[in-house]
C-alpha cells in the first residue's frame, strides 16, 4: 500500500562527512555562529534547559567559554529572575552591590570590615550615597599604626576619581593608569554612588576573550518559558535573558504556534521556538521566531519515540528545517541526540548553526544534578524533563501534559531519571567539543561555519561501516578525553 511506501530518515550513525581537500588546520577554524536572529556566539554549543543541566551556575560557565546556557523552567518565576540576574551580573564590569564605608567609622572598624568583605578599598559615602572619598588598604595601614582612633574622614582621600555608568573597560583602565588608582567608583548625575570598577574585575574579564557578551558587556543568558507562559516569558525578559525559549515536545501545535508569535511581539529578547522536526513546521514558525530548535524524540533520556510511536531521526530533522529556515534567515540549533563531537558537527553538516547537549554536560560540575557513587565510580543525575520526577517538580507543560491536578500513578512520562558519568569542569567538556568539530572542519576544509555548512557532504555509512567507525579489535587500555563507548 502507498501507506507504506514511506521515505527514509537518517541519523548520525547513519553517515560520515566526506573528506575533502583542504588547507584549514582545526585551530584555525573559526567557530562563531548565530543561535538566533540577534545573538552570536563564538562558540556554537548551548547546554540544554533541564533542571539536572543549567541553572545559572552553567550558564555563567557556558557564555564565559564562548556558549549560551538554558536555563530551565522547572522553577517559580521569582527563582528564575534571580538565576537570570546572576548570571547577568557574574562578570559585569560595574560591581553594583558594593561595600562602602562610612566617613564617622574608625579606621579599624572599616579596616576589620575590608578583610570580612574581601575587598582592599571601599568607597566613603555619606547621606544620600554621596560619594566622600575612597580608603583603601594602603591608606588605613599608617593610621592603625600610631593610633586607633582616627575617623574614616580623616584617612581617606577625598579628591576621588570617579565615572559614569557608560564608561567603558578601556577608558576605566586609562583613567586608573592616569590617576595610579585601582578603582574608580561609578556615580549619577548627582556625584550618588550606583557602583565601581575594578581593575582586578577588568583584568579577570580579559581571561574570558571567548565570551558571550551582550552589549553592555554582560554575559549572555538563555532561558526556558512553557509554551503558554506569557508572564513568564515577559518577566525573563525584563530581568535581561537575551534568548527565550519556547519550550514544547512538540511546537508545531497551533496552539503553541499562537502563543509564541505573542511572546515573541511583547518581548524585546530574541524568541526561539522548539522543538520541531519537519519542514512544514519550520514553514509555520520561520515567519517570526528569531531562531528554530530541532529533536522530536532524539535525546538521550527521552522515550517520546517509544511512548508515542512518533519523532524524526535528528540529521534528517535537521536538514529539512534548516533549507526552510535558510529562505528565512532563521538560525537552527539541533537539540538531543549528541553523544560526541563527530555527531555535533554533522548536525551542522546538515543545516544547523549550533547545537544543544544534555547528557554531554549532565556530568561536569556546573551541572546541578546530585552526585551519585555506584561500585566507586562516580555519577550525576541527569533526567529527562518529561520523566515522573522533573513533571512532579513542574515540567509536564513541555510535553502538552497538564498533570496539575493528577496522581503520579496517572501519568504519562516521556522520558527517564538516569545518570551518567562524574565528569569535572564544564570547561574541560566544552573545550572537547569544539576542538572535535573544528577537526570535522578540517577535514571537510572549511574555516568558518557558514563555509562548512556549504561544503559539508555526506556518505551513507553500512552498519559494517558503523562498526569500523568506533575503535575495534581491541582492548581499550586508558580512557580517552573524548571518547567512551556509548
Ligand atoms: P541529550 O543531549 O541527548 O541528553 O538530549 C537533551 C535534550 O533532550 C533536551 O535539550 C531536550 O530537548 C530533550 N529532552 C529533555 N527532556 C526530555 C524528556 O524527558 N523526554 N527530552
Amino acid at each position: 500500500s502507498a501507506k507504506l511506501e514511506v521515505p527514509e530518515a537518517l541519523t548520525f550513525d547513519d553517515v560520515l562527512l566526506r573528506p575533502k581537500e583542504s588547507r584549514v588546520e582545526p585551530d584555525d577554524a573559526a567557530t562563531e555562529t548565530h543561535v538566533s536572529k540577534n545573538v552570536s556566539l563564538n562558540v556554537p554549543v548551548l547546554s540544554a534547559a533541564m533542571d539536572t543541566v543549567t541553572e545559572s551556575e552553567m550558564a555563567i560557565a557556558m557564555a564565559r567559554h564562548g556558549g549560551l546556557g538554558v536555563i530551565h523552567r522547572n522553577m517559580d518565576v521569582d527563582r528564575m529572575v534571580t538565576e537570570i540576574e546572576r548570571v547577568k551580573r557574574a562578570d559585569e564590569l560595574i560591581i553594583r552591590d558594593v561595600v562602602t564605608a562610612d566617613p564617622d567609622q574608625t579606621v579599624s572598624e572599616v579596616d576589620a570590615m575590608m578583610q570580612r568583605e574581601g575587598v582592599s578599598g571601599a568607597p566613603v559615602v555619606g547621606d544620600d550615597d554621596e560619594v566622600l572619598g575612597i580608603i583603601s588598604a594602603t591608606d588605613i595601614r599608617p593610621y592603625l599604626e600610631v593610633g586607633d582612633s582616627d575617623a574614616v574622614s580623616e584617612a581617606m582621600t577625598d579628591e576621588v576619581i570617579t565615572a559614569d555608568a557608560d564608561v567603558s573597560p578601556r577608558e576605566a583602565l586609562e583613567l586608573m593608569y592616569e590617576h595610579k588608582i585601582e578603582r574608580v567608583p561609578i556615580v549619577d548625575d548627582g556625584d550618588r554612588l550606583i557602583g565601581l570598577v575594578t581593575m582586578q574585575g577588568i583584568l579577570q574579564r580579559r581571561e574570558f576573550d571567548q565570551a558571550a557578551r551582550d552589549e553592555n558587556g554582560r554575559l549572555r543568558c538563555g532561558v526556558a518559558v512553557g509554551p503558554f507562559e506569557e508572564d513568564r516569558a515577559k518577566a525573563a525578559d525584563d530581568a535581561g535573558a537575551d534568548v527565550i525559549f519556547i519550550d514544547c515536545a512538540h511546537a508545531h501545535n497551533l496552539d503553541v504556534v499562537d502563543t509564541a508569535r505573542d511572546i515573541k511581539a511583547d518581548v524585546d529578547a530574541d524568541v526561539v521556538v522548539g522543538n520541531i522536526g519537519t519542514r512544514e513546521a519550520a514553514e509555520a514558525l520561520a515567519d517570526f521566531a528569531d531562531g528554530l530548535k530541532v529533536g522530536i524524540g532524539p535525546g538521550s533520556i527521552c522515550t517520546t519515540r517509544i511512548v508515542s510511536g512518533s519523532g524524526m531521526p535528528q540529521l534528517s530533522a535537521v536538514a529539512e528545517v534548516a533549507d526552510v529556515a535558510a529562505e528565512h534567515d532563521v538560525p537552527v540549533i539541533a537539540d538531543g541526540g549528541i553523544r560526541y563531537s563527530g555527531d555535533a558537527i554533522k548536525a551542522i553538516g546538515a543545516g544547523a548553526d549550533a547545537v544543544m547537549l544534555g547528557s554531554y554536560f549532565a556530568g561536569t560540575d556546573e551541572a546541578p544534578g546530585r552526585i551519585i557513587t555506584r561500585n566507586g565510580k562516580k555519577y550525576k543525575q541527569y533526567r529527562g524533563m518529561g520523566s515522573v520526577g522533573a513533571m512532579k517538580s513542574g515540567g509536564g507543560e513541555r510535553y502538552l501534559k497538564d498533570v496539575e491536578d493528577q496522581d503520579e500513578e496517572d501519568y504519562v512520562p516521556e522520558g527517564v531519571e538516569a545518570a551518567t558519568p562524574y565528569q569535572g569542569p564544564v570547561e574541560n567538556e566544552l573545550h572537547q567539543m569544539v576542538g572535535g568539530m573544528q577537526s570535522g572542519m578540517g577535514y571537510v576544509g572549511a574555516s568558518s561555519i557558514p563555509e562548512f555548512k556549504e561544503r559539508a557532504e555526506f556518505v551513507r555509512v553500512s552498519s559494517a561501516g558503523q562498526q569500523e567507525n568506533h575503535p575495534h579489535d581491541v582492548l581499550i587500555t586508558d580512557e580517552a578525553p573524548n571518547y567512551s563507548p556509548g
